[in-house]
């Protein structure tokens, strides 16, 4: 029972009785085929049906299976955090009972975290990822769910995925309040971590038993929501916080090269006798310029643990450089056809086109120019057991 596995994938189950006895199978062939030494959690609420008889007389036959039996407070992201309670492990990995989450790819999960992730999810909406036999309704829901989490978590596709990995140390002292189904929006907003990365998963509905999903869970939904905002303003310190500082950062070095833009075309037009449109064009290479030497240094100054993707600063200055040229032109095209086709006023095309190139600019450039990645831990560093 003590043994300490590489890995707790935790199951959490209620009337599963169709689905459980299979997806425990599946699991545990899959940590064979890779070879990873992992046991299996299923937490349960008192399921009515033969659920937890199923694994209890599976966990006789089996040394790394185990099942929780919690009889208060019953819900899955409970269950999950119960499940993270009990491990015996220092990496947990949450799966579906029913299917969903394809079990086949526990050991892509297992990989992104010996690169040195601290979270992994299963995304549907990165390429590679889908969602199979799903109603329109839910479809939308679900959409309107992922939109509201990306907003908090730009860098994740999926943030209300519930197939997911997650280090024991993102959660050990996090001040998590689980309730409702997102779960993982609760550990990605109380959680302390850095680096993350996706693995595209295709979502396939139940084949057995039935979904549990109710009006009550999205107005639980937005209320997490709500409540991640307010302890990341309370705390100051989670991702949420850190990517709002780096978006003001943003901003401000925006409005630095507004200023270096303008100052540069006075004097280059008043003193040095260029034709203005050539100064502005000076201009605007110098605002590039600026911005991107306080944006290196300042706004994306990687934590410690992280470096940049792009490692070499001429190269992050080309992409940055493109960058910006295409939001200029976005600039013009939105300023363009806004006014031209749809004869809106044009100082409130500029105004839009100038909001939409500015969050386009910030995604862009933290996603390409500024990507970051662990560390490159070097050989020596790595132990024998991390290969298991
Ligand atoms: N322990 C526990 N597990 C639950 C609860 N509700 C759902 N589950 C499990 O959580 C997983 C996802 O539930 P499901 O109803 O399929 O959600 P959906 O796929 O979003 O419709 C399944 O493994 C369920 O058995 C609950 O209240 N407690
Ligand atoms: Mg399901």
């Amino acid at each position: 029972m003590n043994t300490e596995y590489g890995i707790t994938v935790i199951i959490p189950t209620f009337n599963e009785e169709n689905n459980i006895a299979s997806i425990i199978h599946a699991v545990n062939s899959s940590f064979s085929k890779s070879g990873i030494s992992g046991e299996i959690l299923v937490v349960d609420d008192e399921s009515r049906d033969e659920t937890i008889e199923i694994v209890r007389n599976i966990s006789r036959k089996c040394g790394n299976v185990r099942i929780i039996v919690r009889h208060e407070d019953h819900g899955l992201s409970q269950s999950v955090v119960e499940g993270f309670k009990q491990a015996n492990s220092e990496l947990f990995l949450v799966i579906d009972a029913d299917f969903s989450h394809p079990p086949e790819l526990i050991p892509r999960f297992y990989e992104e975290i010996k690169k040195g992730h601290e979270v992994v999810v299963g995304s549907r909406y990165i390429r590679g990822g889908g969602i199979r036999q799903w109603p329109l309704k839910r479809r939308v829901l679900s959409l309107g769910a992922t939109g509201l989490g990306r907003i908090l978590f730009p860098e994740v596709t999926d943030p209300v995925s519930g197939f997911f990995a997650v280090k024991k140390e993102v959660v050990e002292r996090a001040p998590l309040k689980p309730r409702g189904y997102k779960i993982l929006m609760e550990i990605l907003g109380k959680g302390r971590w850095d680096s993350i990365s996706e693995v595209p998963f295709t979502f396939s509905d139940r084949k057995g038993g039935e979904s549990k999903l109710s009006l009550k869970i999205i107005l639980e939904y937005i209320e997490q929501v709500l409540n991640i905002t307010k302890y990341s303003i309370d705390v100051r310190d989670n991702s949420v916080w850190n990517e709002w500082k780096r978006l003001s950062r943003f901003c401000f070095v925006g409005l630095s090269g507004i200023a270096v833009n303008m100052g540069a075309l006075y004097l280059l037009t008043e003193y040095s006798g260029f034709y203005f449109l050539t100064a502005s064009a000076v201009a605007i290479e110098l605002s590039i310029i600026n911005n991107f030497i306080w944006n290196d240094i300042w706004t994306f100054k990687p934590p410690e643990n992280l470096s940049p993707h792009r490692e070499s600063r001429f190269h992050r200055f080309l992409s940055f450089q493109c960058v910006s040229i295409a939001s200029l032109l976005i600039n013009m095209g939105i300023l363009y056809s806004l006014t031209d086709f749809l004869g809106v006023y044009y100082m409130i095309s500029n105004f839009i086109g100038i909001l939409v190139v500015f969050f386009w600019n910030y995604f862009v450039n933290r996603n390409l120019t500024w990507k970051l990645q662990p560390f490159d831990r070097g050989c020596e560093e790595i132990s024998p057991e991390d290969f298991n």
